[in-house]
C-alpha cells in the first residue's frame, strides 16, 4: 500500500507506532517496523545515552527504517537531539512542544521529521520551519494531549498545510483507519494497541487494565496545571481529581503523580501508578502480535474503503 508517507519513510504499509514513555523501546520499535510499519523509540525523559543504546539494539534487530521521539519537555532533549544524528536516524518525531530549535540540525543531517501536533497554529508554524509531515494528535490519545477531538482536528489541519499528515488519537482498528483516510490522512499513528501486544514489555497489569477498560474508564488529570494526561481510571486518578478539584497546588500535584507511569509499567502498581492510554483502550480486548495488529488494521480498513459509501445509505 502506497501513500505520501510510505514513500516518505520507506515503509510497506502507512502505519506507526506511537513514542509511548517507558513502553516504546526497542523490542516493540523492532517489531513494528519488521512487520512494516514505522516503530519508534520513545526518548520519553530518558538520559541520551539509553536513547543511544535503545537505538543500536533496534538496528541489531531490523534493517528497516525507525524512529525517534523526542519528549521536547524532558531535561535530556538537547542531548537526544544530539544523539540522533550521530546514530544516523532516519526518521524523527516529536511530542510536547515545538522542535523548532532543532530543525536546522536535523534537516541538515537528512532526518525526517514529523512534529506531532495538537492544534492548527502549530501545525502552520512547523511546516513553515521545515517538517517533512505532521502527526495530528486528537485529544483521544493517551498521555500529554491537546483539546480538539480526532474528528476536527485532522481535516483542519489538512486544510492548512501542503505537507502530508498522519491521524493520531482514537484509532486502533481499520474503521478508525478508513475514517482517518476518509478525513485526509495519509497514514495513522497508533499507540494504545501497540502497548497490549506479544512483544510489548509492558508488565501484564497494565496490559490486562487496558484489555478490561470500559468507556468510562477513561479520565484526564492535571487539566488546572495546564499539562493535561489521559489515562485510565484507579486509585491515583481519583485521589488527583479530588485534590485538583480542591485547588491543590502544582507541587503537591506533581509529587502525586511523580514516577507513577515507570511503576505502572515496569512493576505493574495500576493502582498508585499512571496507565497513561488511549480511549481506545476500550475497544482493544485481545493480545496479538504486531504484525497481526498491523495485517487486521489494513484487513479491515481496505475492506472498508472499497465498500466506500455504499454500505451507508443502503
Ligand atoms: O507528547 C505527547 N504525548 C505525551 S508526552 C508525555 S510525557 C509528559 N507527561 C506529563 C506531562 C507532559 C509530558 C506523555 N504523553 N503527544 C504529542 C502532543 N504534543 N500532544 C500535545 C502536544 C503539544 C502540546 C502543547 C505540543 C505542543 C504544545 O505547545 C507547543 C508550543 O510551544 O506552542
Amino acid at each position: 500500500m502506497r501513500t505520501e508517507i510510505t514513500e516518505l519513510l520507506g515503509i510497506q504499509y502507512p502505519i506507526i507506532q506511537g513514542g509511548m514513555a517507558w513502553v516504546a523501546e526497542y523490542h516493540l520499535a523492532a517489531a513494528v517496523s519488521e512487520a512494516g510499519g514505522l516503530g519508534i523509540i520513545g526518548a520519553a525523559a530518558a538520559p541520551a545515552e539509553w536513547v543511544r543504546e535503545q537505538i543500536r539494539e533496534v538496528k541489531r534487530r531490523t534493517e528497516k527504517p525507525f524512529g525517534v521521539n523526542i519528549m521536547l519537555m524532558s531535561s535530556y532533549a538537547d542531548e537526544v537531539a544530539r544523539i540522533v544524528v550521530e546514530e544516523d536516524v532516519k526518521v524523527v518525531t516529536t511530542g510536547a512542544g515545538s522542535p523548532e530549535k532543532y530543525m536546522k540540525l536535523w534537516k541538515e543531517a537528512g532526518i525526517r521529521v514529523i512534529p506531532v501536533v495538537a492544534s492548527v497554529a502549530l501545525a502552520k508554524r512547523m511546516e513553515r520551519c521545515g517538517a517533512d509531515a505532521l502527526v495530528a494528535e486528537g485529544t483521544e490519545a493517551g498521555g500529554h494531549i491537546g483539546e480538539n477531538t480526532t474528528m476536527v482536528l485532522v481535516p483542519q489541519i489538512v486544510d492548512a498545510v501542503k505537507i502530508p499528515v498522519i491521524a493520531a488519537g482514537g484509532i486502533a482498528d481499520g474503521r478508525g483507519a478508513a475514517a482517518a483516510f476518509m478525513l485526509g490522512a495519509k497514514g495513522i499513528q497508533v499507540g494504545t494497541r501497540f502497548v497490549v501486544t506479544k512483544e510489548s514489555q509492558v508488565h501484564e497489569n497494565y496490559k490486562e487494565a487496558i484489555l478490561k477498560a470500559k468507556d468510562i474508564d477513561s479520565k484526564v488529570t492535571g487539566r488546572s496545571t495546564g499539562h493535561p494526561v489521559r489515562g485510565l481510571r484507579n486509585q491515583m486518578t481519583k485521589e488527583y481529581l479530588k485534590r485538583e478539584a480542591e485547588g491543590a497546588s502544582l507541587e503537591e500535584l506533581e509529587l502525586l503523580a511523580a514516577g507513577g507511569l515507570r511503576r505502572a509499567v515496569v512493576e505493574g502498581d495500576v493502582t498508585t501508578g499512571s496507565v497513561m492510554a488511549g480511549q481506545s483502550a476500550a475497544m482493544i480486548r485481545e493480545q496479538l502480535s504486531c504484525q497481526e495488529v498491523i495485517e487486521r488494521i489494513l484487513q479491515e480498513m481496505t475492506a472498508l474503503l472499497k465498500q466506500g459509501a455504499e454500505q451507508a445509505v443502503m
